[in-house]
């Protein structure tokens, strides 16, 4: 025989009843525990330059780097307000340093990257090799490497740098495995050339007994010059994808597999007057925009960029790229390495 059924008042006072023992009813959440497809609390947006050039520049009166460690302004996606997120698990930031400054030596669990956006001067070092920062170049800071960032004077020529950082922040903290600390002196001594490492890996070529230490790239400067040449010869010579235009991933080149462990990053060029068709992927990805104005339509969102300009597309939403009268250029990173090692990701591409 069935019992009669409970009242929602009678079902609530048995929640309020569980809830002091630190439990809670599953078929209340189920739903949303156990979405049908990616419900996200990430949403579309933009961070066009013009419009924070001014902010970001204000912010080198304000403090200096020394003081800040990190001066930084944090692009917080719109539905995650003060999490450090710009997706789920990914972070962004817009860094400034001035000439003469340093941003002091550490380390920490967290694996980096770095866009440079506009000027000349910067350094940064990682492991003992410094590289030179310039615009376009995609740099990378590897997990547990100490790291710290200069900039020449400017009597010298130095001028002030601006690039995008990008973090596996949120997906160290959900799995509670951030470590870091301190290097005793501001910057960490000097024990390779510049250029060290790109000799070493960057010519489709390894030291004859290289084996790979570590799970992210050897090299850690991928010149802009370089990337930009081989999408042009691309553009210019071969068919281009309808959805992605011409689109490459940067690899380790000891293992062709991501540069870094957590983050895929991409270097992609769209020729003018392109119109692409519309796709959508579980990796939420962040775009910087390098050379060339276009339209994006993500989800609902219609946005138009130009360059310097940094846009988000969460997980599963549609996105379209179109180029303007010019070739457009577009940098992006991604968790797909996270998900591809989990077997997680699914692409779609609407014909
Ligand atoms: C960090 O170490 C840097 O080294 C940039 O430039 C941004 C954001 C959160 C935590 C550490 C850097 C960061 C960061």
């Amino acid at each position: 025989m069935l019992k009669p059924i409970t009242t929602q008042t009678e079902r609530e006072a048995y929640y309020s009843r569980i809830s002091k023992k630190h439990m809670a009813p599953l078929w209340e959440s189920l739903h949303s525990l156990v979405p049908q497809y990616p419900s996200t609390r990430c949403i579309p947006a933009i961070w066009r330059y013009e419009d924070v050039r001014d902010a970001i520049m204000e912010s080198g009166d304000l403090i200096t780097s020394e003081e800040a460690v990190r001066r930084v302004l944090i692009l917080e996606n719109p539905g995650m307000t003060g999490e450090a997120s710009i997706t789920q698990t990914l972070y962004a930031g817009l860094q400034l340093i001035l000439p003469g400054e340093v941003a002091p030596s550490h380390r920490h669990v967290q694996s980096a990257l770095r866009f440079i956006i506009e000027g000349s001067g910067a350094y940064t070092s990682v492991d003992g090799e410094r590289t030179t920062m310039r615009p376009g170049d995609f740099i990378i800071t590897p997990s547990w490497t100490w790291h710290d960032h200069g900039n020449i004077s400017e009597a010298d020529g130095g001028e002030p740098v601006v690039w995008l950082d990008g973090l596996d922040i949120p997906l160290i903290s959900v799995l509670d495995t951030g470590f870091a600390e301190n290097y005793p002196e501001p910057e960490q001594p000097i024990i390779r050339s510049d250029g060290d490492s790109y000799a070493r890996y960057g010519h489709n070529m390894v030291p004859v007994r290289h084996v790979s230490k570590s799970r992210t790239s050897p090299i850690f400067n991928y010149p802009y010059d370089r990337s930009r040449e081989a999408l042009a010869r691309l553009a210019t010579h071969s068919p281009v994808d309808e959805w992605d235009g011409v689109k490459l991933r940067y690899v380790d080149p000891s293992t062709g597999g991501y540069a870094m462990p957590t983050i895929a990053t991409f270097m992609q060029l769209l020729p003018a007057n392109f119109r692409g068709k519309s796709y959508r992927s579980t990796d939420a990805t962040v775009f910087c925009v390098v050379e060339g104005t276009g339209v994006v339509n993500i989800g609902q969102e219609v946005f138009e960029f130009g360059p310097r300009d940094v846009f988000v597309m969460p997980s599963w939403a549609s996105i379209s790229l179109s180029a303007g009268q010019r070739d457009v250029v577009l940098f992006s990173y991604s968790d797909r390495p996270v998900q591809d090692a989990l077997g997680l990701l699914r692409e779609e591409r609407v014909p």
